[in-house]
């Protein structure tokens, strides 16, 4: 019996993304099954089983009648969720070790960039000044990560283990040795006012759109040897109200952030966070996606899901994430 077809639909990124690259991988871990790289490839639409999809366009996924899974090559299934055609089957998220780990070396990154006083002295550096600052221990800095999940949990405990005060806040209760967990609108002030360094792991939703803002950063501890708090925001670019965190960063309400996702990717030329001293800029690539992981991750699911077997990582499309 023939396999179903996998449909591979690849739009943008950084050359990791290369389309090319993905067809070649699914071809090595897909045996007897067609990879049709679209849009280019001919086919029958009846005959695609499965959708492997990196921001596809809306729409792009509804031509397929049969259908059964759709698989994000992401962690964050945003833009599939705002795709009001998408057919109605699971849709499986990436949730792998890889990307975690890369994810906590860009969150442990900027927060030890921030807590070292790295901007100032580069500065320093490049002004040939030989000014050191006084230097405090991680102990002294409490970290408060919004997004308990899959990569908030690695980046709290690594931090934690660094010798941070490390705080997490979630839609529901989560219990994590050595992690101050908060959780719900009820618990976010709390959070908040104790936090020195706030990183944001959170999925975009209809709930979380645009909740880091002014009203949120003002309640930040303004106690801590930082001075002024810190975000660090690696979840996505509708998460941040980007008027806000320019104002707050001038007015001194922030001391500083760090920034890899931004509302209209690539950041256009014209924005003020390319040039902006107190903003540490990265090109959405925090936590790449690696081909030869996720490829052989699908390819498992889809075995496994034929042999009658529970897909994993099945977004709940009610909650949005
Ligand atoms: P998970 O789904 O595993 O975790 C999401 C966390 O956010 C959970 O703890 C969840 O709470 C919490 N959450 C969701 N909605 C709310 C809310 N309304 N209020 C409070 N907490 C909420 O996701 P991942 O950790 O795998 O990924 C997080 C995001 O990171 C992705 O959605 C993606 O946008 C982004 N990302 C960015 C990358 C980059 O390179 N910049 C790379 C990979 C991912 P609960 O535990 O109760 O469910
Ligand atoms: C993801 C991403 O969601 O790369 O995995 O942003």
């Amino acid at each position: 019996m023939t396999k179903g077809a996998l449909a591979l639909l690849v739009h943008g990124g950084t050359d990791n993304w290369s389309p090319q690259r993905w067809k070649s991988r699914f071809d090595d871990v897909c045996e007897g099954r067609s990879v049709l790289l679209l849009p280019d490839a001919s086919f029958d639409p009846a005959d695609v089983h499965y959708a492997a999809v990196w921001k596809p366009h809306p729409g792009e996924l509804a031509v397929f009648p049969n259908l059964r899974v759709i698989f994000n090559l992401g962690a964050g299934v945003d833009a599939l969720m705002a795709d009001r055609s998408l057919p109605d089957v699971p849709l499986v998220r990436v949730a792998v070790g890889d990307l975690t780990a890369r994810m906590t070396e860009y969150v442990v990154l900027h927060v030890l960039m921030h807590h070292r006083q790295e901007p100032y002295l580069r500065e320093s550096q490049r002004e040939k000044r030989w000014a050191p600052k006084s230097q405090w221990a991680a102990g002294a800095i409490s970290v408060g990560i919004m997004g308990l999940g899959t990569l908030g949990t690695d980046a709290a405990d690594v931090l934690r283990r660094l010798g941070f005060r490390v705080a997490g806040w979630s839609r529901s209760p989560r219990t994590i040795d050595g992690i101050e967990c908060f959780h719900g609108e009820a618990q976010l002030e709390a959070f908040l006012r104790r936090t020195d360094i706030l990183v944001c792991l959170l999925p975009l939703t209809p709930q979380t759109r645009h909740i880091l803002d002014r009203g949120l950063f003002e309640k930040l501890n303004r106690t801590s040897p930082l001075g002024a708090p810190v975000v660090i925001n690696a979840g996505r670019g509708g998460l941040q109200n980007e008027a806000d965190i320019l104002q707050c960063l001038d007015d001194g309400t922030l001391g500083g952030a760090s920034l890899d996702v931004y509302a209209t990717e690539p950041l256009p030329a014209d924005s003020p966070f390319w040039t902006h001293p107190k903003v540490v800029l990265t090109p959405h690539n925090a936590a790449d996606t690696d081909p030869d992981e996720i490829s052989k991750y699908v390819a498992q699911q889809i075995a496994r899901f034929e042999e009658g077997g529970a897909l994993e990582n099945v977004v709940d499309r009610k909650r949005g994430y």
